[in-house]
């Protein structure tokens, strides 16, 4: 391929609202495989998960051009189908040799740009989604609104009545929330775990709700009867659903692509800011094969900057960018982390004479114990599926507790690697209440602490759910902007102080909601 053909690729590569300047060159060995090349946008997003998706759709809806880089890959573009639990293949991992799951980590991988990573630190392992709809492509799909006196607590600042006579609302509309059909969780067989781990529950006098999701029941209904591919019922879950789940790439993102307005580049990995003396930015940019090899370095230019990179991305970018070229940060950026009181915990020996929870199970959860109002034992337990295709009479849950004591999130310069200031004494009365609530399961219903599934049968170090670090009205003003910067902000899960009590994904999205909607009021995407 020559220059000129070279450039003609390229250009056909980049959408045409956006002025791609003719600085385009070729990297210093003159590789065709690496080149720089510069491209203004108005408007960057950087990552297409919950925050991202919300901040798109509106202002592409207000008119705005929008360029989102994602690092992962657009899996429905790219037409390569999502593996399951019980045949793990591309989609597994994030350039790993080995599967990732929480536990039972037996299947070797060749290496490739999977949907789900994990990014381990000292005392605590945290699982992220990768991909055009970042965590709702691996995500289970829980729906959960906050209760609100929690929500009030968490954010005093916020006018509570508006969010749950507006923003929720709109939230779960937008998500296609819904809820399964009783009849159908009582006589599908895929649901035995449900049904067991309630009635334990309830023998054992705790209180159980039913959860909301995004996936579509209906369609997990005609799955069931064998009218459509199964997805739910066919192990598939964290690893990504071919069908049946309603992730962002099928609602949000879906709405902000059909304006018009809208770019997505996937497999471009940010890699770091830098803020220009007229305030705008320049990210350094990698765009990557699904190897993970570099395959073009890329300069981006832009005048307004969104970070929606999750939790952990945009505090990495943030701190990264601080270290490497002086980019501007407050002290708190980092602090009021926490792991949304994430414990995992689980019982053998469940109903072992009986079937156990069931040899087929749904990937999705419907179920929860609520232990919330216990002054002494506040917690929120999910009911959650093991479909490992054969019965091994053990229940899974997904503990969620209160953060009381903090995290603090740092960059360390000489690894260049994030650290978390979060140990033992962070999860202590988390395992408090996962003691009490196994024992008192264990006391009603037979059982054991789940030494099969993990170490003494408690996993503190498992979190889905990292939030904070960039915290609403603290490393930001009341909508996002990030302190001491005129033209970036940041929406996405580092907005919550640490904790909200329940899943995230309905708070992180009602927070975007609110803050987009003020921000484009007040003009700041003029
Ligand atoms: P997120 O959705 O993580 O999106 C960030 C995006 O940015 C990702 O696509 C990244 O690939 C991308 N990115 C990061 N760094 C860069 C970079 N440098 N350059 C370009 N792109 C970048 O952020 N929550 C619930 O409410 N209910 C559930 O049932 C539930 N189950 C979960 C199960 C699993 C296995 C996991 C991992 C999480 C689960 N969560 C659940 C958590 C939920 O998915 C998570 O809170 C949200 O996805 C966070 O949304 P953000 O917008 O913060």
């Amino acid at each position: 391929m020559n220059r000129k053909e070279f450039i003609k690729i390229t250009l056909l590569g980049i959408s045409s609202f956006y002025f791609l300047s003719n600085n385009l060159v070729y990297g210093s060995q003159a590789k065709i495989n690496k080149v720089q090349e510069i491209v203004d946008a108005p408007i960057i997003i950087v990552g297409s998960g919950y925050g991202g998706a919300v901040s798109a759709l509106r202002l592409c809806e207000a008119g705005k051009k929008v360029l989102i880089l994602e690092m992962g890959l657009n899996w429905e573009k790219s037409g390569i189908p999502f593996s399951n639990l019980l045949k793990p293949g591309k989609s597994a991992a994030w350039l790993k040799k080995k599967t990732i799951a929480p536990f039972m980590n037996l299947f070797s991988l060749q290496p490739f740009t999977g949907a789900l990573d994990r990014l381990d630190f000292e005392h605590i392992n945290i699982w992220v989604g990768r991909g055009v709809g970042g965590g709702s492509i691996v995500n289970g799909g829980m729906a959960v609104t906050p209760k609100e006196s929690y929500f009030k607590e968490i954010f005093p600042q916020l006018d509570a009545e508006k969010f749950y006579n507006f923003y929720f609302p709109l939230a779960r509309k937008e998500l296609k929330v819904n809820v399964i059909n009783e009849q159908f969780l009582h006589d599908c067989p895929y649901y035995k775990f449900t049904r067991v781990g309630e009635e334990e529950a309830h023998k054992a006098g705790f209180k159980t709700i039913r959860v909301p999701n995004v996936y579509d029941f209906n369609y997990m209904e005609k799955e069931f009867k064998n009218e459509v591919p199964r997805s739910a019922l066919n192990t598939e879950v964290i690893y990504g659903n071919n069908h049946g789940k309603n992730s962002l790439d099928k609602t949000y993102l879906k709405k902000a692509l059909d304006t018009g307005n809208l770019e997505i580049l996937d497999l471009h990995c940010v890699d770091s800011i830098q803020m220009n003396e007229d305030k705008s930015y320049t990210l350094q940019v990698n765009q990557i094969n699904t190897s993970g090899e570099t395959i073009a370095e890329k300069v981006f230019h832009c005048k307004k900057l969104i970070l929606s990179a999750g939790t952990m991305g945009t505090l990495y970018l943030l701190m990264k960018s601080n270290a490497k070229n002086g980019f501007p940060l407050e002290k708190n950026v980092g602090e009021n982390w926490g792991n949304n009181g994430n414990f995992m915990t689980g019982r053998n020996w469940v109903r072992p004479l009986s079937g156990g929870t069931g040899v087929q199970q749904s990937t999705i959860p419907v179920g929860g114990v609520d232990n919330w109002d216990d002054k002494e034992h506040p917690f929120f337990a999910e009911i959650a599926p093991l479909p490992m295709g054969m019965d091994v009479a053990t229940a899974l849950y997904l503990l969620i507790n209160r953060v009381d004591k903090k995290g603090k999130v740092s960059y360390n310069t000489a690894t260049q690697k994030l650290t978390i200031d979060w140990n033992e004494n962070h999860t202590e009365k988390m395992r408090a209440n996962a003691d009490y609530f196994i024992k008192k399961m264990n006391r009603a219903n037979g059982g054991t602490r789940s030494h099969f599934l993990f170490k003494n049968g408690f996993g503190p170090n498992i979190c889905y759910h990292p939030l904070g670090g960039c915290v609403l009205g603290e490393a930001t003003n009341p909508y996002g902007k990030l302190n001491n910067h005129e033209n970036l902000f940041v929406l996405d899960g580092s907005l919550i102080p640490g904790t909200i009590g329940v899943n995230p994904f309905v708070t992180i999205v009602a927070i975007t909601e609110y803050c987009i909607e003020n921000l484009i009021r007040q003009n700041e995407f003029a």
